[in-house]
């Protein structure tokens, strides 16, 4: 009886201990259904993850609205609700997808891709669905965000998944897909309401990397330029621009099952990637779909001459990110 009970307590206690470090997906504090984490860390030192905002069983991505979250160590998170919904939008009412946010001029700004229309898969001729990127403003970096422009940035040529980047001179690039699932960049003008100059089909080296969700980062005086390639596989460039030319480099994480936007920012002297996966997702009520889509994330670590070290997916995540910054703070520094 006594050796049943001790191996029921030392049961209870380890899965008590494996369920308190699982932090994958995170924790937002309900069952709201998240995708496409763009993570920033603001002037007021807090990470701030801005996310499109899954329904659940909903149709082909219909989405109507974008949501903000925020935390101190990455395992207690607020979501600050939406943070601007397509109903708000004088020119989209679908197809809130993968936004990103950029802070200049004192202001935040929240770049967002939106659309109208149908996509027909079955007879392509007749879709009649259109995307395009539009930009909003808030003084504070939960929103709520205006449209203040009332219309995409430009109507042509066709744009999804923007990711903006401001660079130590204080100059902003706009990164996103375009036709043929290309790669384009385009520079921001100093209002961010407009553009500045052309689009630019980014120089790949020799490769031509396909899909969604570019995301761009400087570490040194070296730019990086990743991306889930045909939608699947973290894949990265490098750069001693922001508007390239790139030189491939490599997988960050192999592909799973199904889209996985993501970003990489470095908070607290750690870098972090930040991507969604699909997962079972028990409180469903969808009987076509079994799998929805979590914000998840784990640490990344580079090698010495800059390059990335792969990562593969954990449910651990960065459950004991509080513990590991004040391990980080003891040790010493290295030249
Ligand atoms: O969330 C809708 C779309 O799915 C995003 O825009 C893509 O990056 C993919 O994650």
């Amino acid at each position: 009886m006594i050796a049943f009970l001790r191996t029921g307590l030392v049961t209870i206690s380890l899965s008590l201990c494996v369920h308190t470090h699982a932090q994958n997906p995170l924790d937002f504090g309900s069952n709201i259904l998240t995708a496409d984490p763009s993570g920033h860390v603001w002037p007021d030192g807090k990470m701030y993850l801005y996310t499109s905002h899954d329904q659940d069983c909903q149709p082909d991505f219909f989405m109507k609205d974008w949501h903000v979250f925020s935390s101190s160590d990455l395992v207690k998170w607020q979501d600050h609700g939406a943070v601007l919904s397509v109903d708000q939008l004088k020119w989209a009412d679908n197809f809130a997808w993968a936004p990103d946010a950029a802070y200049k001029n004192g202001k935040y700004y929240f770049v967002f891709p939106a659309g109208t229309g149908f996509k027909d898969r079955k007879n392509p001729e007749k879709s009649t669905k259109w995307m395009g990127i539009g930009i909003a403003e808030s003084t504070s970096p939960t929103g709520p965000f205006k449209d203040m422009i009332g219309k995409p940035l430009w109507r042509e040529p066709y744009a999804n998944d923007p990711s903006m980047f401001v660079d130590d001179d204080g100059k902003a690039y706009l990164y996103f897909h375009g036709k043929d699932f290309d790669y384009h960049v385009i520079e921001m003008a100093d209002d961010m309401r407009s553009t500045r100059g052309d689009f630019v089909k980014m120089d790949m080296g020799g490769y031509e990397p396909k899909m969604e969700g570019p995301w761009i980062f400087k570490r040194g005086d070296i730019y990086y330029f990743t991306m889930p390639e045909k939608n699947r596989i973290l894949s990265y460039y490098t750069a001693n621009s922001p508007k390239g030319p790139w030189k491939y480099r490599g997988v960050i994480m192999e592909e799973e099952n199904g889209n996985n936007h993501h970003s990489i920012v470095e908070y607290k002297g750690q870098w972090l990637l930040f991507y969604h996966r699909w997962l079972p997702t028990p409180d469903s009520d969808c009987t076509t779909r079994k799998k929805q889509r979590h914000v998840t994330a784990e640490y990344l670590y580079f090698n010495a001459d800059g390059t990335i070290k792969p990562i593969k997916r954990s449910e651990a995540g960065v459950g004991d990110f509080p513990q590991k910054i004040k391990q980080n703070a003891k040790k010493p520094l290295t030249p």
